[in-house]
């Protein structure tokens, strides 16, 4: 009895050794192993906690962004029943097959992935020949500094890279920034291409990146801009030294400074401002808008020379092509930049008065009616146009919808007609890449003036525009068939290059840098999800580098805030590339 009684309780004890310390204090084999596998499922469970965790705030950001995109849809579709168009039933809608939703979000992943290899293999080939300097010369491998040693070709791309997700190619640029980017240079500079290309590039990687090194980068660069603005108008000169800050005008001007050159500093500055709480660089720029105001004409159409003594303007071509645009396209985007307050209600009166003016320019082709904006002398109209000017249908696109009903509509669809005739600029030459120009003469609709292609963005841009107010998938077709051209024309193992002639496909030895800043990023972006840089909360310099719009107060106030303080910078990108927004 009394053994049967131990054997029962040393059985037990035995069942039970398992969970006693001495058991493994004497076996520490055991403990290692008890130990590790321990460790493994604790890790295991936290990282399946992370995982939910992350997957909760993407989710409930996703929720936060559909719920957005309802209420946009419901303000849409009362704006577009009460001008009557007639708007199909959720019962309609539904119908559309979900495989065809599929196949298209397909169709726009790969495309994206050709095009970030299209922007890999550009960048890969600055590395490699050009790594620092201004621009590649493909054909030569060998660097080019065209706008004064500032890196140009890097400093443009930052963004993009951060946007495509190419996140080594980043840190290495933005490492060359930090150590090697040097703005005391004894170098005349473009106070224009510095302020769009470097300027806008630092501002827009610091507001992606939430990096101080581009922040001060910037404001170091800026600092040494602003005596452009020391003249009797305020109107600036358009080169300055960066090193010893003397600045004039070219030669070739008369000593006039240039509209879109003048005209085209003030997001950057005013972002510039905002950021460092530091007004001086607003001010500069604002006031040559607010001295444009005082003599504006009633078309608000201005010749591209401007008086910098005076702050009048000199008899000079007005147009919306080269030397002119952004001025244009700057008016627009102040007011959006501006939160379309009361405090820059004036840029967005400036911009429809201008857009009246730019209307009276618009002739259309015979015998197939392509609408085209004319270039004005004077009084007379010249039938020509730039690519350049092709930026328009997409600022057409974004401002229509500051309009009400019928002129939104009115806006919206001349810019779909002027996109039409840009697309055809590159449909009717033989490479199927646009030249720099046209001219349009009766019953010949159009003909290529000056038949080179510098890689240039402004059709892709408006493409990406209208795609994003219209949801028209054409949008995207024509953009794919450019970026095929481009493809086909202008890749060469060492880089991209731009063509002397689009008749002969002849090429050139430049990779632009805006052909990496522009080019790509927007066609990139036709391919996203329109969440990707939303255009509520991002504005494009002309450069494509997007700002981010925050909270502007009143002028009186003289106190610009960002919403309280500083944002976290951007994640487009999950623990996978594509969690956020792209798949
Ligand atoms: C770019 O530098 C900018 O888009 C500018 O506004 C016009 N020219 C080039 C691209 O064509």
């Amino acid at each position: 009895m009394g053994k049967s009684r131990s054997s029962a309780s040393s059985s037990s004890r035995w069942r039970w050794r398992y969970i006693r310390p001495s058991y493994y204090l004497k076996r520490p084999r055991r403990l290692a192993f008890v130990s590790i596998a321990f460790i493994c499922v604790s890790f295991l469970v936290w990282d399946r906690l992370t995982i939910t965790r992350e997957h909760q705030v993407e989710v409930s950001i996703l929720n936060e962004e559909l719920i957005g995109l309802q209420n946009k849809m419901e303000v849409l579709k009362n704006h577009l029943r009460d001008s009557g168009v007639n708007i199909q039933s959720e019962d309609q809608i539904s119908d559309l097959t979900k495989s065809e939703i599929v196949q298209d979000h397909q169709i726009d992943t790969q495309r994206r992935e050709k095009v970030k290899d299209a922007m890999l293999h550009a960048w890969a080939s600055y590395e490699k020949y050009a790594w620092g300097q201004d621009e590649l010369q493909p054909k030569t491998r060998n660097g080019i500094n065209s706008f004064g040693g500032l890196g140009a070709t890097l400093v443009d791309s930052l963004d993009t890279l951060f946007i495509m997700g190419l996140e080594e190619q980043f840190q290495r640029a933005k490492e060359w920034v930090a150590k090697s980017l040097d703005f005391n240079k004894n170098y005349e500079a473009s106070v224009f291409e510095t302020t769009i290309r470097i300027l806008g590039g630092l501002l827009s990687a610091y507001d992606l990146s939430g990096d101080e090194v581009f922040l001060q980068k910037a404001r170091d660069l800026a600092d040494r801009l602003l005596p452009a603005w020391n003249t009797p108008s305020g109107i600036p000169y358009n080169k300055i030294n960066l090193a010893y800050g003397n600045a004039h005008n070219p030669r070739w001007t008369g000593g006039n400074s240039i509209l879109a050159d003048s005209g085209t500093e003030q997001l950057e500055f005013i972002a510039l401002s905002q950021r460092t709480k530091d007004p001086k660089y607003r001010q500069k720029a604002e006031y040559v808008i607010t001295e444009l105001h005082k003599t504006f004409p009633a078309d608000g159409l201005l010749p591209i020379y401007l008086n910098p003594h005076t702050g009048t303007t000199s008899y000079s071509p007005i147009t919306f092509g080269a030397m002119g645009d952004s001025f244009y396209e700057y008016l627009l985007k102040a007011w959006i930049q501006g939160n379309k307050t009361e405090a820059v209600k004036h840029y967005r009166e400036m911009w429809e008065t201008s857009m009246k003016g730019l209307q009276s320019l618009v002739q259309r082709t015979t015998p197939s009616s392509f609408a085209y904006i004319c270039e004005k002398n004077g009084d007379s109209l010249s039938d020509k146009m730039d690519e350049l000017a092709c930026f328009a249908p997409g600022m057409l696109a974004l401002g229509s919808f500051g309009y009400g009903p019928g002129e939104a509509e009115k806006c919206l669809s001349l810019a779909e007609e002027l996109a039409w005739t840009c697309y055809n600029f590159y449909q009717s030459t033989p490479t199927k890449l646009a030249g720099e120009n046209y001219f349009f003469r009766a019953g010949q609709d159009m003909s290529v003036g000056t038949s080179w292609n510098i890689l240039r963005p402004e059709t892709v841009e408006s493409l990406f525009y209208l795609w994003r107010f219209t949801g028209n998938k054409t949008y995207k077709e024509w953009g794919w068939d450019i970026f095929q051209a481009f493809e086909k024309n202008s890749r060469m193992e060492t880089g991209y290059v731009g063509l002397k002639d689009v008749n002969t496909g002849e090429k050139d030895n430049m990779m632009q840098s805006f052909f990496l800043a522009e080019t790509l990023k927007y066609l990139y972006l036709l391919f996203s999800p329109p969440s990707v840089i939303s255009l509520d909360e991002w504005v494009f310099n002309t450069e494509a580098h997007p700002l981010r719009i925050v909270t502007r107060h009143a002028y009186e106030e003289n106190v610009l805030e960002i919403d309280g303080q500083q944002k976290p910078p951007v994640r487009l990108h999950g623990r996978k590339e594509g969690q956020l927004g792209y798949d």
